[in-house]
Protein backbone atom coordinates (compact mmCIF):
# COMPACT_ATOMS: atom_id res chain seq x y z
CA UNK A 1 0.00 0.00 0.00
CA UNK A 2 1.42 4.22 -1.13
CA UNK A 3 -0.05 4.70 1.84
CA UNK A 4 -1.59 8.44 2.48
CA UNK A 5 -2.31 10.60 -0.01
CA UNK A 6 -4.75 10.14 -3.35
CA UNK A 7 -6.22 6.38 -3.53
CA UNK A 8 -5.06 4.79 -6.34
CA UNK A 9 -6.94 1.17 -7.74
CA UNK A 10 -4.07 -0.50 -6.24
CA UNK A 11 -4.40 0.85 -3.08
CA UNK A 12 -8.09 -0.05 -3.60
CA UNK A 13 -7.51 -3.78 -4.30
CA UNK A 14 -3.88 -4.29 -1.24
CA UNK A 15 -6.96 -2.45 1.40
CA UNK A 16 -9.37 -5.59 0.01
CA UNK A 17 -7.28 -8.09 0.02
CA UNK A 18 -5.60 -7.25 3.18
CA UNK A 19 -9.55 -7.25 4.61
CA UNK A 20 -10.18 -10.81 2.96
CA UNK A 21 -6.79 -11.87 4.64
CA UNK A 22 -7.88 -10.60 8.02
CA UNK A 23 -11.66 -11.97 7.40
CA UNK A 24 -10.08 -15.28 6.23
CA UNK A 25 -6.84 -15.56 8.92
CA UNK A 26 -10.24 -15.08 11.72
CA UNK A 27 -12.48 -17.44 10.41
CA UNK A 28 -9.82 -20.08 10.59
CA UNK A 29 -7.94 -19.16 13.65
CA UNK A 30 -11.74 -19.51 15.49
CA UNK A 31 -11.80 -23.40 13.87
CA UNK A 32 -8.10 -23.77 15.51
CA UNK A 33 -9.57 -22.72 18.31
CA UNK A 34 -12.62 -25.07 18.26
CA UNK A 35 -10.13 -27.88 17.34
CA UNK A 36 -8.42 -27.02 20.76
CA UNK A 37 -5.22 -26.15 19.27
CA UNK A 38 -5.42 -22.90 20.76
CA UNK A 39 -5.06 -22.09 24.27
CA UNK A 40 -6.20 -19.17 26.38
CA UNK A 41 -8.34 -16.28 25.04
CA UNK A 42 -9.33 -15.64 21.54
CA UNK A 43 -10.62 -12.42 20.42
CA UNK A 44 -11.85 -12.17 17.03
CA UNK A 45 -12.58 -8.90 15.05
CA UNK A 46 -15.09 -10.26 12.35
CA UNK A 47 -16.79 -7.14 11.23
CA UNK A 48 -13.98 -4.56 12.22
CA UNK A 49 -11.74 -5.45 9.09
CA UNK A 50 -12.90 -2.12 7.63
CA UNK A 51 -11.81 0.02 10.83
CA UNK A 52 -8.45 -1.64 11.07
CA UNK A 53 -7.69 -1.85 7.36
CA UNK A 54 -8.68 1.54 6.57
CA UNK A 55 -6.08 3.21 9.45
CA UNK A 56 -3.44 1.18 8.50
CA UNK A 57 -3.67 2.32 4.91
CA UNK A 58 -3.76 5.48 5.58
CA UNK A 59 -0.74 5.46 8.44
CA UNK A 60 3.19 5.72 7.21
CA UNK A 61 5.17 2.36 7.71
CA UNK A 62 6.99 4.01 10.80
CA UNK A 63 4.39 5.70 12.75
CA UNK A 64 4.03 3.41 15.62
CA UNK A 65 0.45 1.71 16.25
CA UNK A 66 -0.63 0.14 19.57
CA UNK A 67 -4.04 -1.89 20.34
CA UNK A 68 -6.01 -3.92 22.73
CA UNK A 69 -6.02 -7.81 22.52
CA UNK A 70 -8.17 -7.64 19.46
CA UNK A 71 -5.26 -7.33 17.16
CA UNK A 72 -4.89 -9.99 14.84
CA UNK A 73 -6.04 -7.96 11.90
CA UNK A 74 -3.67 -4.73 12.94
CA UNK A 75 -0.63 -7.27 12.55
CA UNK A 76 -1.59 -8.47 9.20
CA UNK A 77 -2.84 -5.11 7.84
CA UNK A 78 0.93 -4.21 8.94
CA UNK A 79 2.24 -7.08 7.14
CA UNK A 80 3.16 -9.47 9.28
CA UNK A 81 3.70 -12.94 7.95
CA UNK A 82 0.10 -14.67 8.67
CA UNK A 83 2.52 -18.06 9.25
CA UNK A 84 4.26 -16.37 12.01
CA UNK A 85 0.85 -14.85 13.74
CA UNK A 86 -0.75 -17.74 13.17
CA UNK A 87 1.82 -19.68 15.29
CA UNK A 88 2.00 -17.48 17.78
CA UNK A 89 -1.84 -18.35 18.54
CA UNK A 90 -0.98 -22.09 18.89
CA UNK A 91 2.17 -21.00 21.06
CA UNK A 92 4.37 -22.10 18.78
CA UNK A 93 8.12 -21.55 18.65
CA UNK A 94 8.29 -20.37 15.44
CA UNK A 95 5.19 -17.98 16.41
CA UNK A 96 5.92 -14.00 15.78
CA UNK A 97 6.55 -13.61 19.88
CA UNK A 98 8.05 -17.23 20.32
CA UNK A 99 5.32 -18.45 20.47
CA UNK A 100 5.15 -16.65 24.67
CA UNK A 101 2.96 -13.69 23.66
CA UNK A 102 -0.96 -15.44 22.42
CA UNK A 103 -3.29 -14.19 20.82
CA UNK A 104 -3.67 -10.59 22.91
CA UNK A 105 0.00 -9.96 23.16
CA UNK A 106 1.16 -9.80 19.47
CA UNK A 107 3.87 -7.08 18.67
CA UNK A 108 5.86 -6.57 15.41
CA UNK A 109 8.67 -3.87 16.58
CA UNK A 110 10.24 -4.04 12.74
CA UNK A 111 6.96 -2.94 10.98
CA UNK A 112 6.32 -0.36 14.13
CA UNK A 113 3.30 -2.60 15.70
CA UNK A 114 4.07 -2.23 19.51
CA UNK A 115 1.51 -4.32 20.39
CA UNK A 116 -1.42 -5.88 21.90
CA UNK A 117 -2.51 -5.62 25.55
CA UNK A 118 -4.83 -7.18 27.77
CA UNK A 119 -6.13 -4.90 29.86
CA UNK A 120 -8.44 -2.30 28.65
CA UNK A 121 -6.91 0.96 28.36
CA UNK A 122 -3.55 -0.39 28.60
CA UNK A 123 -2.37 0.42 25.08
CA UNK A 124 -3.28 4.48 25.53
CA UNK A 125 -0.52 5.11 27.65
CA UNK A 126 1.84 3.22 25.75
CA UNK A 127 0.70 4.84 22.61
CA UNK A 128 0.82 8.48 24.34
CA UNK A 129 4.24 7.41 25.67
CA UNK A 130 5.59 6.51 21.98
CA UNK A 131 4.20 9.76 20.89
CA UNK A 132 5.64 11.66 23.34
CA UNK A 133 9.16 9.24 22.71
CA UNK A 134 8.88 11.21 18.83
CA UNK A 135 8.82 14.44 20.10
CA UNK A 136 11.49 14.19 22.32
CA UNK A 137 13.29 12.67 19.28
CA UNK A 138 12.88 15.61 16.86
CA UNK A 139 10.82 12.27 14.84
CA UNK A 140 8.05 12.96 12.17
CA UNK A 141 6.18 9.73 13.28
CA UNK A 142 2.65 10.25 14.78
CA UNK A 143 1.80 7.38 17.25
CA UNK A 144 -1.22 5.79 16.53
CA UNK A 145 -3.22 3.68 19.82
CA UNK A 146 -6.60 2.15 18.73
CA UNK A 147 -8.98 1.31 21.97
CA UNK A 148 -12.78 0.30 22.41
CA UNK A 149 -15.28 2.12 23.54
CA UNK A 150 -15.17 0.15 26.81
CA UNK A 151 -12.06 1.32 27.51
CA UNK A 152 -13.00 4.93 27.30
CA UNK A 153 -14.46 5.10 30.70
CA UNK A 154 -10.92 4.21 31.64
CA UNK A 155 -9.45 7.15 33.79
CA UNK A 156 -5.77 6.59 31.99
CA UNK A 157 -7.69 7.35 28.70
CA UNK A 158 -8.67 10.77 30.17
CA UNK A 159 -5.51 11.16 31.24
CA UNK A 160 -4.10 10.92 28.17
CA UNK A 161 -6.09 13.31 26.44
CA UNK A 162 -5.57 15.75 29.29
CA UNK A 163 -1.55 15.07 28.37
CA UNK A 164 -1.46 14.89 24.76
CA UNK A 165 -3.75 18.37 24.77
CA UNK A 166 -1.45 20.25 26.88
CA UNK A 167 1.66 19.12 25.33
CA UNK A 168 0.49 19.12 21.79
CA UNK A 169 2.34 15.33 21.25
CA UNK A 170 1.34 14.06 18.17
CA UNK A 171 -1.27 11.25 18.35
CA UNK A 172 -4.24 9.90 16.90
CA UNK A 173 -6.75 8.55 19.71
CA UNK A 174 -8.75 5.97 17.78
CA UNK A 175 -11.71 4.56 19.50
CA UNK A 176 -12.80 1.35 17.95
CA UNK A 177 -16.59 1.57 19.28
CA UNK A 178 -18.13 -1.73 17.99
CA UNK A 179 -20.96 -0.82 20.47
CA UNK A 180 -20.12 -3.25 23.30
CA UNK A 181 -17.63 -3.73 25.71
CA UNK A 182 -17.89 -7.46 26.88
CA UNK A 183 -21.77 -7.91 26.49
CA UNK A 184 -22.45 -5.05 27.89
CA UNK A 185 -23.53 -2.02 25.05
CA UNK A 186 -22.18 1.14 24.76
CA UNK A 187 -26.55 2.58 25.95
CA UNK A 188 -25.84 1.06 29.40
CA UNK A 189 -22.14 1.70 29.82
CA UNK A 190 -22.36 5.36 28.78
CA UNK A 191 -23.94 8.55 29.77
CA UNK A 192 -23.51 9.93 26.36
CA UNK A 193 -23.09 7.86 23.37
CA UNK A 194 -21.14 9.89 21.01
CA UNK A 195 -17.13 9.51 22.79
CA UNK A 196 -15.24 11.61 20.36
CA UNK A 197 -16.45 14.70 22.87
CA UNK A 198 -14.48 13.30 25.64
CA UNK A 199 -11.10 14.05 23.33
CA UNK A 200 -12.71 17.41 22.16
CA UNK A 201 -13.31 18.39 26.48
CA UNK A 202 -9.24 18.33 26.42
CA UNK A 203 -9.04 21.20 23.23
CA UNK A 204 -8.20 17.94 20.80
CA UNK A 205 -9.79 17.75 17.13
CA UNK A 206 -12.20 14.98 17.22
CA UNK A 207 -15.31 13.94 14.75
CA UNK A 208 -16.69 10.57 14.26
CA UNK A 209 -17.13 8.62 10.93
CA UNK A 210 -18.65 5.11 9.52
CA UNK A 211 -16.15 2.30 10.50
CA UNK A 212 -17.66 0.10 8.37
CA UNK A 213 -16.28 1.89 5.22
CA UNK A 214 -12.75 0.94 4.67
CA UNK A 215 -12.90 4.57 2.30
CA UNK A 216 -14.13 7.01 4.79
CA UNK A 217 -11.58 5.28 7.41
CA UNK A 218 -9.08 5.62 5.40
CA UNK A 219 -9.92 9.51 4.41
CA UNK A 220 -10.26 9.97 8.05
CA UNK A 221 -7.50 8.52 9.26
CA UNK A 222 -5.54 9.96 6.35
CA UNK A 223 -6.38 14.00 7.70
CA UNK A 224 -5.81 12.78 11.43
CA UNK A 225 -2.35 11.58 10.95
CA UNK A 226 -1.81 14.93 8.57
CA UNK A 227 -2.52 17.44 11.12
CA UNK A 228 -1.15 15.35 14.04
CA UNK A 229 2.42 15.54 11.78
CA UNK A 230 1.90 18.59 10.03
CA UNK A 231 0.24 20.95 12.59
CA UNK A 232 1.76 19.26 15.66
CA UNK A 233 -1.69 18.52 17.15
CA UNK A 234 -3.43 15.22 19.01
CA UNK A 235 -6.09 13.93 16.97
CA UNK A 236 -9.44 11.84 18.05
CA UNK A 237 -11.67 9.41 15.48
CA UNK A 238 -13.91 7.64 16.57
CA UNK A 239 -15.11 4.45 14.16
CA UNK A 240 -18.52 3.37 14.24
CA UNK A 241 -18.51 -0.58 13.76
CA UNK A 242 -19.70 -3.53 14.78
CA UNK A 243 -18.63 -6.71 15.73
CA UNK A 244 -19.95 -10.10 14.64
CA UNK A 245 -19.01 -12.51 16.84
CA UNK A 246 -19.02 -12.52 20.68
CA UNK A 247 -16.44 -11.31 23.10
CA UNK A 248 -14.49 -13.86 23.02
CA UNK A 249 -14.34 -17.19 21.88
CA UNK A 250 -15.69 -18.44 24.84
CA UNK A 251 -18.54 -16.07 24.90
CA UNK A 252 -21.97 -17.89 23.63
CA UNK A 253 -22.81 -14.31 22.76
CA UNK A 254 -26.55 -15.13 23.52
CA UNK A 255 -27.46 -11.38 25.12
CA UNK A 256 -27.11 -9.54 21.71
CA UNK A 257 -30.47 -9.73 19.77
CA UNK A 258 -30.39 -11.43 17.03
CA UNK A 259 -32.10 -8.95 14.75
CA UNK A 260 -29.20 -6.06 15.61
CA UNK A 261 -26.75 -8.52 14.23
CA UNK A 262 -28.95 -9.17 11.20
CA UNK A 263 -29.01 -5.22 10.75
CA UNK A 264 -25.52 -5.07 10.71
CA UNK A 265 -24.34 -7.92 8.56
CA UNK A 266 -25.82 -6.49 5.80
CA UNK A 267 -23.65 -3.62 6.49
CA UNK A 268 -20.43 -5.92 6.31
CA UNK A 269 -17.60 -4.38 5.53
CA UNK A 270 -15.93 -6.99 2.76
CA UNK A 271 -19.65 -6.94 1.02
CA UNK A 272 -20.08 -3.58 0.74
CA UNK A 273 -16.71 -2.47 -0.59
CA UNK A 274 -16.80 -5.40 -3.17
CA UNK A 275 -19.95 -4.06 -4.29
CA UNK A 276 -17.60 -0.23 -4.78
CA UNK A 277 -14.85 -2.22 -6.29
CA UNK A 278 -17.05 -3.79 -8.91
CA UNK A 279 -19.20 -0.63 -9.33
CA UNK A 280 -15.67 1.29 -9.80
CA UNK A 281 -14.09 -1.04 -12.20
CA UNK A 282 -11.29 -1.71 -9.63
CA UNK A 283 -11.89 -5.48 -10.14
CA UNK A 284 -13.83 -7.65 -11.68
CA UNK A 285 -16.09 -10.59 -10.58
CA UNK A 286 -13.31 -12.87 -11.32
CA UNK A 287 -10.46 -11.24 -9.79
CA UNK A 288 -12.29 -11.27 -6.65
CA UNK A 289 -12.94 -14.79 -6.93
CA UNK A 290 -9.22 -15.60 -7.88
CA UNK A 291 -8.26 -13.00 -5.25
CA UNK A 292 -10.17 -15.10 -2.61
CA UNK A 293 -8.58 -18.34 -3.49
CA UNK A 294 -5.04 -16.91 -2.93
CA UNK A 295 -5.97 -15.45 0.39
CA UNK A 296 -7.60 -19.07 1.51
CA UNK A 297 -4.57 -21.09 0.42
CA UNK A 298 -2.40 -18.67 2.01
CA UNK A 299 -4.32 -18.81 5.34
CA UNK A 300 -3.97 -23.03 5.21
CA UNK A 301 -0.47 -22.56 4.31
CA UNK A 302 -0.18 -20.28 7.58
CA UNK A 303 -2.66 -22.97 9.49
CA UNK A 304 -0.43 -26.16 8.26
CA UNK A 305 2.89 -24.19 8.93
CA UNK A 306 1.77 -23.69 13.09
CA UNK A 307 0.45 -26.89 12.95
CA UNK A 308 3.45 -28.48 12.29
CA UNK A 309 5.87 -26.37 14.25
CA UNK A 310 7.14 -27.20 17.46
CA UNK A 311 5.85 -26.19 20.42
CA UNK A 312 7.70 -23.85 22.67
CA UNK A 313 10.37 -25.85 25.50
CA UNK A 314 8.96 -26.11 28.39
CA UNK A 315 12.38 -24.43 29.74
CA UNK A 316 12.04 -21.73 27.98
CA UNK A 317 7.85 -20.82 28.90
CA UNK A 318 9.67 -17.63 30.82
CA UNK A 319 12.01 -16.58 28.49
CA UNK A 320 11.31 -13.03 27.38
CA UNK A 321 8.80 -12.40 30.54
CA UNK A 322 11.01 -12.52 33.68
CA UNK A 323 14.67 -10.78 32.96
CA UNK A 324 16.67 -13.70 34.74
CA UNK A 325 13.64 -16.36 35.16
CA UNK A 326 15.52 -18.89 36.96
CA UNK A 327 18.02 -17.37 39.03
CA UNK A 328 18.29 -14.92 41.72
CA UNK A 329 14.52 -15.53 42.65
CA UNK A 330 14.23 -13.80 46.18
CA UNK A 331 12.41 -17.05 47.61
CA UNK A 332 15.39 -19.33 46.60
CA UNK A 333 13.75 -21.79 44.58
CA UNK A 334 13.93 -21.52 40.28
CA UNK A 335 10.80 -20.24 39.04
CA UNK A 336 10.03 -22.80 36.40
CA UNK A 337 11.83 -26.02 36.85
C1 LIG B 1 -8.42 -3.00 33.31
C2 LIG B 1 -9.29 -4.12 32.82
N1 LIG B 1 -10.57 -4.21 33.28
C3 LIG B 1 -11.37 -5.20 32.84
C4 LIG B 1 -10.91 -6.13 31.94
C5 LIG B 1 -11.85 -7.24 31.42
N2 LIG B 1 -12.27 -6.89 30.06
C6 LIG B 1 -11.63 -7.43 29.00
S1 LIG B 1 -12.24 -6.85 27.57
C7 LIG B 1 -13.39 -5.89 28.32
C8 LIG B 1 -14.33 -5.05 27.49
C9 LIG B 1 -13.67 -3.95 26.74
O1 LIG B 1 -14.52 -3.42 25.76
P1 LIG B 1 -14.04 -2.43 24.65
O2 LIG B 1 -13.04 -1.47 25.19
O3 LIG B 1 -15.26 -1.83 24.04
O4 LIG B 1 -13.27 -3.33 23.57
P2 LIG B 1 -13.83 -4.53 22.67
O5 LIG B 1 -13.62 -5.79 23.47
O6 LIG B 1 -15.26 -4.26 22.39
O7 LIG B 1 -13.00 -4.56 21.44
C10 LIG B 1 -13.29 -6.02 29.69
C11 LIG B 1 -14.14 -5.32 30.66
C12 LIG B 1 -9.57 -6.02 31.50
N3 LIG B 1 -9.04 -6.87 30.62
N4 LIG B 1 -8.80 -4.98 31.94
MG1 LIG C 1 -16.24 -2.40 22.35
Amino acid sequence: MTGPGATEPQDMRDMFRSMLLIRCFEEKASEEYMAGRIGGFLHLAIGEEAAVVGTVSAMRADDPLTSTYREHGQALARGTDPRSVMAELLGRSTGLCGGRGGSMHLMDKARSFYGGYGIVGGSVPLGLGLAYAIRYRGGDQVSVTMFGDGATNQGVVAECFNMAGLWDLPIVFLILNNQYGMGTSLEHASAEEDLYPRAEAYGIPAWKVDGMDVMAVRGAVAEATRMAREERSPVCVELLAYRYRGHSMSDPDTVRDAEEKERWRLRDPLITFERVLLGEAVMTADDISAMRAEVEEQVEDAATFAEQSPEVPVGELADDVYANPFNDDARGGALMR
